[in-house]
């Protein structure tokens, strides 16, 4: 991705995540914004931004981060929301047998004592493959893939979802549900 992109991706997840009133736009309760408005408001915050451009970081984005409605005039992040305006009713779904949350090493004992929590998000974020893992983990240090066994909670009766990019989400995850892997 070029640079352009990247900024404009990064500042698309600040507005679209965390503070849309930095730009003086809202969101409604499934996260979406009006693209009009995230142009103006943008402009007014001295950042340059056109459908062309949106468009263009919407389809180019590496995770698929964001999603522009059917007719184009709204857009949204489809997950890694803080914000608490926004709760998207994702469809409740059965989970494949493992899933993997990457970490940093310093974290293990905290979450082998307390379970992964989701911070300041709504959730806590699993994927399917591991290589999604250890490149989520190292972004706070030497990663570790920790294995969650997601079929037997969601037996148990933990509520798992899938954002539309294909990360899994859930509320928490208990200890006993977690196993670290040797690299
Ligand atoms: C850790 C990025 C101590 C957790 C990525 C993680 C992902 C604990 C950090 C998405 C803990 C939270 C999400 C406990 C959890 N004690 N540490 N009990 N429970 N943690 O960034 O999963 O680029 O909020 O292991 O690619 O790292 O934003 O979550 O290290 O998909 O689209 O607390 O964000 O995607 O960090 O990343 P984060 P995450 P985007």
């Amino acid at each position: 991705m070029s640079k352009e992109f990247t900024d404009t991706s990064k500042f698309l997840s600040y507005v679209l995540r965390h503070e849309p009133h930095a730009i003086g736009i809202t969101l409604d309760s499934e996260g979406w914004a009006d693209v009009d408005a995230l142009i103006a408001g943008s402009k007014a915050a001295g950042r340059e931004l056109d459908r062309e451009l949106i468009q263009a970081v919407v389809s180019s984005s590496d995770k698929k981060r964001f999603a522009l409605s059917d007719d184009n005039r709204r857009i949204r992040a489809v997950q890694g929301h803080y914000t608490d305006s926004v709760a998207i009713r994702h469809v409740a779904k059965e989970p494949p047998t493992f899933l993997y949350h990457g970490t940093a090493t310093r974290f293990l004992d905290s979450i082998l004592a307390e379970g992964l929590r989701p911070g300041q998000r709504h959730h806590v974020h699993l994927s399917e493959d591991m290589s999604t893992a250890t490149t989520v983990g190292e972004r706070y240090g030497k990663p570790v893939i920790l294995r969650v066994e997601a079929l037997r909670m969601h037996q148990q009766g933990f509520r798992f979802f899938q954002a539309d990019n294909g990360v899994w989400l859930v509320e928490q995850v208990p200890a006993n549900s977690l196993t670290p892997l040797d690299n």
